[in-house]
């Protein structure tokens, strides 16, 4: 699994090598600054669960980790974010025309790598690319008119986090040899998962842990990101009991 991963490694720096002097720069600005590669561990994964972890499955999960990349320059424009995986953010340091360049040019990467890997891959892809958008035009608009916040906080998480670990398992196990019925519950699980992922986020924000660098406690709260913790005590004190609404409204009080 480790040398499989180095030559994920070896193609992600390869496949960001640009013509262009301040692309080449660009783009390998958040590669060079580290990530944990989750999304190509767990397509390697997928694949040697379901067979065996081949060329494809190694260009697949180079494609997971660039449109993670391509997404994270948009996501740190969008979100004015002064830091990301320890260093300053593209548009910190380039501004934002560069920094959504760059993601975009990222992306025609990923496009044209999973092109070469057939019709189901780029359909995979396509779809993962929608629902990524989705989940993110979702956080931007916030709940619909009478919709329950924890329920769009699902579907939000469901499409910005989910969507590109289902993908990876998907990859995975298509490109390893699993059956259709496998490659589609790696959707199931990409959910899933991607929602424990980010839960684990949010408590973080609240306990802190020594292992997360980057993370300040408390930064979601003082920011007003709502977290499911915090969306659940907001439930709570709406709701009908009156002991468990008595129990969270202190707490909401002190947040709020
Ligand atoms: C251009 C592909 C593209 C998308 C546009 C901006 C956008 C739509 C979607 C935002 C998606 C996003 C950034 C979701 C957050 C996902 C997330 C949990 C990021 C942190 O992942 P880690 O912890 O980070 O795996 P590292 O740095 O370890 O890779």
């Amino acid at each position: 699994m480790l040398r499989s991963l180095e030559r994920v490694e070896e193609r992600l720096d390869q496949s960001l090598r640009a013509t262009d002097q301040l692309a080449d720069v660009t783009a390998r600005h958040l590669l060079r600054a580290g990530g944990k590669r989750v999304r190509p561990l767990l397509a390697l994964l997928a694949a040697e669960a379901a067979g065996s972890i081949t060329d494809e499955v190694v260009e697949a999960a180079v494609v997971v980790e660039l449109t993670h990349l391509a997404s994270l320059y948009h996501d740190d424009v969008m979100d004015s974010a002064p830091l990301r995986r320890g260093v300053e953010t593209a548009h910190t340091v380039w501004g934002n025309t560069v920094a959504i360049l760059t993601g975009d040019l990222i992306f025609a990467r990923a496009s044209a790598m999973v092109s070469a890997l057939g019709q189901e891959p780029l359909m995979i892809q396509a779809t993962t690319f929608e629902r990524l958008v989705i989940g993110q035009l979702k956080e931007t608009a916030g709940p619909a008119e009478g919709q329950d916040p924890v329920e769009h906080y699902i579907q939000v998480l469901s499409g910005k986090t989910g969507s590109l670990i289902a993908a990876s398992g998907q990859y995975g196990a298509l490109l390893g040899g699993a059956p259709r019925s496998v490659v589609d519950l790696m959707v199931v699980y990409g959910e899933k998962v991607g929602l424990a992922f980010q839960l684990a986020d949010d408590i973080i924000d609240l306990t802190g842990h020594p292992d997360v660098s980057g993370k300040t406690r408390g930064t979601d709260l003082r920011e007003g990101v709502d977290t499911l913790p915090v969306l659940l005590l907001r439930r709570d004190a709406a709701g009908t009991d009156p002991g468990v609404a008595a129990a969270a409204e202190p707490v909401l009080r002190l947040i709020d």
